[in-house]
């Protein structure tokens, strides 16, 4: 169904938990999600252990979320109509019993546990299972697991009403002029996100070798450090290359790196998703696990994404991506990033990105879910 007939939901409140384990993901898929919610009438209640992301990904915060500090010492407020436990984060066990009890409601929260993102099988065989509570503070609930995803029978993924239109205004060089990222005429534009480890010499060298000048946008942490390390390295072999340390952007003015870049080079989650809205060409690196099941997930999601991509286009896009992921033979050649390969690739893209705008997104999902449930 198109969003535009979608019935307008009730105005239910919203209290959302998000335990910042490490890295930016965590408060930024609870953030986006909770502006979501507040974008469709819904009043949120982001409680987060660490906020101070926030800072730099949200400045100006957003009208209907309120972020609230999620300390031992919390004294909560009655639970709302729904809870959404991000990532498995165990809300408060005073919370729970709250929940349990539901005061003067007639009926106790719907309780939701947010789940990573993944392409694999296993999310449509999980998504939308119960989980009665048969012990603890929750005793008498039920937890109900809801799964992004990339298919109808899922969760679906965040995307915000506005996005397609925020696209369609984008002023490329304006923007890229604000970041004091104004580019030679035929300049290509770099964006990298990385966790330590990623091969930026293989990057670098790949690059420099077609002799095409390149700007490379660096985030801050990793990819700024890896960079400078691999240009030093490269000396005057990377003569036709420049890097751009950035600062942390937005998350609005992080989208707008992507949706200006000729490649990015994304990690995690959250960014894994905003460059598929972006619809440019992209290499994602996935969250490291210990026992390698990354590389489970980076195939699902290839064999997804590439499944009506041009054979060229899949190719360099696989070969990247496994050596990115450190998954390849690290002598083995990588395909050049060339005008035609930035082409295919970046038809490669914009397909994947129309067949994922056809779909409902996660907050229409969850809304419908949450209403079915109540
Ligand atoms: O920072 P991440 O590696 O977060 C990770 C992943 O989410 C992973 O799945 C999870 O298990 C782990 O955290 C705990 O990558 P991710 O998911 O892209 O989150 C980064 C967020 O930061 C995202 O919302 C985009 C935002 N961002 C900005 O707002 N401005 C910026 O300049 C940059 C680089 C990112």
């Amino acid at each position: 169904m198109a969003l535009a007939t979608l019935p307008p939901s009730p105005t239910l409140s919203w209290d959302i938990f998000c335990r910042v384990i490490d890295n930016f993901g965590d408060i930024g898929v609870c953030w986006r999600l909770a502006c979501n919610l507040a974008e469709r009438g819904q009043r949120v209640r982001l409680w987060v252990d660490d906020p101070s992301a926030l800072r730099w990904m949200a400045p100006d915060g957003h009208d209907g979320v309120d972020v609230s500090a999620w300390l031992t010492s919390t004294d909560f407020p009655p639970p709302g109509d729904v809870v959404v436990e991000a990532f498995g984060c165990d809300p408060a066990p005073a919370f729970l019993a709250a929940m349990a009890v539901h005061g003067d409601q007639a009926r106790p929260p719907v309780w939701i546990n947010l789940e990573y993102l993944s392409a694999e099988d296993y999310v449509e065989r999980s998504h939308a299972l119960a989980s009665p509570q048969m012990s603890g503070p929750a005793r008498g609930l039920v937890k109900w697991f809801f799964y992004p995803g990339f298919t109808a029978r899922t969760g679906g993924l965040l995307r915000e009403p506005a996005l397609a239109s925020e696209q369609a205004l984008f002023d490329r060089a304006g923007w890229l002029a604000s970041q004091g990222l104004a580019l030679a005429p035929d300049e290509r534009l770099v964006s990298v996100f990385c966790y330590p480890g990623a091969p930026l010499d293989r990057l670098v060298a790949s690059l420099a070798a077609d002799g095409r000048p390149t700007a490379i946008a660096t985030t801050p942490g990793a990819a700024t450090g890896a960079a400078r390390a691999a240009l030093a390295m490269a000396g005057g072999d990377a003569a036709t290359l420049r890097q751009v340390a950035l600062p942390w952007l937005t998350q609005g003015g992080y989208d707008r790196l992507l949706w200006a870049s000729d490649l990015n080079f994304v990690r995690g989650e959250d960014s894994w998703v905003r460059a598929q809205w972006a619809g440019r060409p992209f290499i994602w690196q996935a969250y490291p696990q210990e026992d390698g099941a990354h590389g489970a997930k980076i195939g699902a999601f290839l064999e997804r994404s590439l499944a009506r991509a041009a054979p060229a286009a899949a190719e360099a896009i696989r070969d990247w991506t496994a050596a990115w992921n450190a998954l390849d033979d690290p002598a083995a050649p990588l395909p050049a990033w060339t005008p035609p390969a930035l082409d295919a690739a970046a038809a490669a893209a914009q397909a994947w990105r129309a067949q994922l705008l056809g779909a409902p997104d996660l907050a229409t999902r969850l809304l419908a879910f949450v209403a079915e449930k109540r």
